[in-house]
């Protein structure tokens, strides 16, 4: 009966049913994978009210619906009828997702992808190569609209004759040829999608000029937060948290998922962590001395979990003086964590610092580390205001805060605490959610970031402040804005000490896709100047996380999550377009050598120790002689929320050599070298990086 509305009955019941439209499945549902590898989504006892193009009858299950379907070029929903055994298949338009016991609903599809996960065609016209992979879409706007066109082929044709043509996509139910807007101006989101087919102009990817990125890593969680496990000889695990929801957040929840990614084998696991009793989901990250990460606060926002390379296990850490979520934490030079901020969770106001001590395992008040001198004027008040402040940890125990607020501040952590202004960084906004990085001691690059948190302007805008003795003025430099206005990008610190800036969007907007920025870009100190380099797949912007790897590379993920409200409620009304459990790794430029292939790495094949105290040697023996190339530690990170107050490079310049041997003296000075666990990078004369070797710095 629901099936006849193109007739013109609609009964009272499908007017009921249209109040209760779902846009996902409200049960659980499978997959039926057709033929070509096209995934159907089958959610049973819902409904696809609205017009059919054709209805088969006796059909014996619906499975058998789906795969007719599949054998069907222009099915791409269909509902089985459980009661009269007839497979309809449903046409694009006007058509009401309800529950409804009798009948099963099949989709086609839609998954974020980053290489054509089928077999691809070629296309050539005019000297002009072309990659066709079917039954694929590129989400995102149309520069032009061609209607009538017949098919695949001729859709083709039109790109290639088409100047400004690098990326079509051709409707097959509507017989319509997209001209696809530009990759720099509009963001483009590659997806399966059996309706579409996707055409796209093939340019040499030339990675030694702009790096590649790799197929997308699907992850069990959302990658909202990240740190490095510090292992020896080499890191090679990246940990990944999101909530108690793996795609989904809501409540104080007393537990998170982890997921453990090997990204030396590929590996990949799941993990509840529920024995520290704390939702980690929007917390601050800091690591200590010996290698342990402190994750404070939060959704449950008073708890503090430590992380112990040694033993891969949680435990509860002492709760925090105050509770907070979206704080920032930073570790000292004498191996304490300081933080500061964080009205988002627990009280709203008088969010001074504090102070985490290893030695006593307790928590102090800073009260005279007042928190009102760095807030931001946001258009949702204080909530936002003391967010995810850009923390520097410096000489003597002091912490330079150099934004988001347009103000910076010093702060000292010894007594109660205290802060003295730094002038202004930025006179025109703040910039909320904006990168900030120590691509050496004292250099601080920041960029991007919004005067709001969410629903404002990004900006563009770069600066270098630089830090010497506490307490003093630094000095601001306006650089070179980056080509795109960013906010809820990233910034990694290569050992070159270049700085990769990806993902972000436009306008900030919490939960969207919208304007997101597909290319990264890289910062070189040495021209103060930006690099357009290759777009990455997804975009990445609230709750995504980029991170150094060991062997040089960058992992780039996450993106979005689930409001759900209550604790363990399912996420299938989420869209899951927007929710990105996955990540990419770019390869820098650095890693290739011009015409493409893998460049030759310089290789560490001892140190001789893997804990060194700061000001204290280290001796570093090569597979070759040692000269001539440069040693460089770089801060393992932590990030979540645009924040990595871990990360800082501290390039070593007192070196002297032995045929194989570097014998390094390291500063002497523990609010330069912050102690923690490093990366010790080798790179050669070309810049070519070797695979890091982990050391410990101690006091
Ligand atoms: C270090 O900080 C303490 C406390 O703020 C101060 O008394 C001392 O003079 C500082 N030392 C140096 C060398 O600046
Ligand atoms: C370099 O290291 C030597 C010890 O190897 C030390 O005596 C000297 O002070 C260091 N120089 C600098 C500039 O740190
Ligand atoms: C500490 O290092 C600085 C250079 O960074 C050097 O000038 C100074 O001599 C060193 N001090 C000691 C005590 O080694
Ligand atoms: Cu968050």
């Amino acid at each position: 009966m629901l099936h006849l509305s193109n007739f013109g009955f609609l009964t009272a019941v499908t007017l009921f049913q249209a109040v209760h439209s779902l846009n996902a499945c409200s049960g659980a549902d499978t997959v039926f994978t057709g033929t070509a590898g096209i995934r159907y989504r089958i959610c049973p006892g819902t409904d696809l009210v609205g017009r059919s193009t054709s209805v088969i009858q006796n059909v014996p299950s619906t499975n058998a619906c789906a795969k007719r379907c599949d054998q069907s070029m222009d099915c791409f929903k269909a509902v089985y009828d459980t009661q009269t055994r007839a497979c309809h298949f449903k046409g694009l338009k006007n058509l009401n997702w309800v529950d409804n016991d009798r009948f099963d609903v099949i989709q086609a599809e839609q998954t974020n992808i980053a290489r054509c996960p089928y077999t691809e065609t070629e296309y050539r016209n005019g000297g002009k190569i072309y990659k066709i992979c079917k039954d694929t879409d590129l989400r995102g706007k149309s520069a032009q609209v061609m209607k009538g066109v017949a098919n695949l082929n001729d859709c083709a044709q039109r790109c290639s004759t088409t100047s400004t043509c690098v990326q079509a996509v051709f409707d097959s139910a509507l017989k319509v040829c997209h001209i696809k807007a530009d990759l720099m101006t509009d963001t483009l989101i590659w997806s399966t999608d059996k309706r579409f087919d996707v055409i796209r102009q093939d340019i040499a990817a030339e990675p030694a000029k702009n790096g590649a990125w790799s197929d997308l890593i699907r992850l069990p969680v959302i990658p909202v937060a990240a740190y490095v496990v510090p292992e020896y000889p080499s890191s090679q695990r990246l940990l990944v948290f999101s909530s108690w929801g793996a795609d989904s957040f809501g409540g104080e929840g007393g537990r998170t998922q982890f997921a453990d990614y090997n990204f030396n084998s590929g590996t990949v696991s799941a993990r509840t962590v529920s024995n520290t009793h704390h939702d980690m989901f929007c917390p601050a990250m800091s690591s200590l001395q010996d290698g342990r990460i402190l994750v404070q606060g939060g959704a449950d926002a008073s708890a503090t979990s430590f992380y112990d390379p040694k033993t891969n296990a949680f435990t509860r850490g002492p709760d925090m003086k105050m509770a907070r979520g979206y704080q920032t934490s930073v570790t000292t030079s004498d191996n304490r964590i300081f933080t500061i901020g964080g009205a988002y969770s627990g009280p709203r106001k008088g969010k001074d610092g504090e102070i985490y001590d290893a030695a006593s395992d307790t928590w102090k008040a800073l009260p005279g580390a007042k928190v009102a001198p760095m807030l931001t004027v946001d258009d949702e008040g204080i909530w936002r205001e003391d967010n995810h402040a850009w923390l520097f940890a410096w000489k003597n125990g002091s912490v330079f805060q150099a934004g988001p607020s347009k103000a910076m501040n010093w702060y000292g952590t010894t007594g109660t605490g205290s802060q003295v202004a730094a002038g202004v960084r930025d006179p025109i906004s703040a910039s909320m959610c904006g990168v900030f990085v120590m691509y050496e001691p004292g250099k601080i690059l920041s960029a991007g970031g919004s005067p709001s948190y969410t629903n404002s302007d990004a900006n563009a805008r770069a600066h270098i402040t630089t830090i010497d003795k506490p307490n003093a003025k630094p000095k601001v430099e306006r650089i070179a804005d980056m080509a795109y206005p960013r906010g809820f990008s990233n910034a990694v610190v290569l050992p070159d000490g270049t700085v990769i800036v990806s993902g972000g969007q436009r306008r900030s907007m919490v939960f969207t896709d919208d304007g997101g920025v597909m290319f990264a870009e890289l910062f070189n100190p040495a021209t103060k100047s930006w690099k357009t380099l290759a777009p990455e797949s997804v975009p990445r912007n609230y709750h995504s996380v980029s991170i150094l790897l060991s062997d040089g590379r960058v992992f780039s993920g996450g993106g979005g999550l689930c409001y759900v409200g209550i604790i363990g409620r399912s996420s299938v009304n989420c869209n899951k377009l927007v929710d990105h459990a996955d990540g990419q790794i770019f390869s820098p430029p650095y890693l290739f050598n011009a015409d493409g292939s893998d460049a030759k790495r310089p290789m560490i094949s001892a140190l001789s120790d893997t804990s060194v105290k700061v000001g204290g040697r280290l001796t570093v023996t090569m597979q070759g002689p040692a000269k001539g190339f440069q040693y460089t530690l770089i801060r393992m990170g932590s990030v979540t929320h645009s924040v990595n107050s871990d990360q800082r490079r501290i390039p070593l310049t007192n070196v002297t050599f032995g045929n194989t041997r570097a014998t390094i003296t390291l500063p002497n000075d523990s609010g330069v070298l912050i102690p923690g666990a490093y990366y010790l990078f080798v790179l050669n004369a070309q810049g070519v990086p070797s695979i890091a070797r982990t050391v410990q710095i101690k006091l």
